[in-house]
């Protein structure tokens, strides 16, 4: 009787994490107070022609607007920062439930403003801050994006690195660089060592337009710290925890 109990609360506590990751249902028209005037705003929206392209109303006003996403689901009524009266329109796209998508709109009681967008899962903290991951393939990266009240965008903080924090066994020794260039070894890992897998620097654009040449900071066993491409560490590491 306990252990079912016990598994009926895991249950629920993974149901309310799956929950609180995909964010609320997706609306198509509610009545939310966007403005903090005490009246209740209409929001609406209708597809356009063109692919991922919409239009969203407030109390009838029309915005334009278009996601990189083929398809969108509809919108969430979200509190970017609970100081000030506002509470924001986020218009979604699951992207056929792999590459979520969202785009933001402020209302001020006249006209309806962009705020920015992102692709990713967000978790609104209420504190002017929107914090995004986006999957790896083997970590979640982590961004964040800051509203500025007086122009009312919601701006990306870039990192230079990412953090991973992954430990991952050698399975055929590779050398680390010195910088993100493939000259200056450092150290060359030891086979069935363990590494551990400081950093990313997703920004090198890769040929193919994958990951595999993204640079990652590395850290041996033997405590040396260099750099190494991902289609390095996806080959000649023993298990790198990939998931879809
Ligand atoms: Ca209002």
């Amino acid at each position: 009787m306990k252990k079912l109990s016990i598994l009926t609360l895991l249950f629920s506590l993974l149901l309310f994490a799956a929950t609180a990751v995909f964010g609320e249902e997706p609306m198509t028209t509610a009545n939310v107070d966007l403005n903090g005037d005490g009246v209740p705003d209409k929001i609406s929206f209708t597809k356009r022609e063109g692919p991922g392209e919409y239009t969203l109303f407030v109390n009838g006003r029309p915005k334009a607007g278009n996601f990189k996403n083929a398809y969108f689901d509809g919108f969430i009524v979200v509190d970017v920062k609970r100081t000030d009266p506002f509470k924001e329109v986020a218009m979604v796209s699951y992207g056929g439930g792999y590459d979520y998508e969202y785009q933001l709109y402020r209302y001020n009681g006249s006209i309806i403003q962009e705020m920015g967008g992102f692709n990713g899962i967000p978790s609104f903290k209420g504190n002017g801050i929107v914090l995004v991951e986006t999957w790896m393939g083997f970590w979640p990266k982590k961004d964040k994006y800051l509203l500025d009240s007086s122009s009312g965008r919601l701006n990306h903080v870039p990192q230079e690195l990412y953090n991973v924090g992954i430990e991952a066994t050698v399975k055929e020794s590779f050398p680390i660089y010195k910088s993100r260039h493939e000259s200056d070894v450092v150290a060359n890992t030891l086979v069935n060592s363990k590494i551990l897998i400081v950093a990313c620097d997703p920004s090198p654009k890769c040929a193919d337009g994958g990951y595999f040449c993204d640079w990652y900071l590395v850290k041996t066993a033997t405590g040396f710290e260099g750099w190494v491409r991902l289609k390095t560490l996806s080959d000649k590491l023993e298990s790198l925890p990939w998931a879809g």
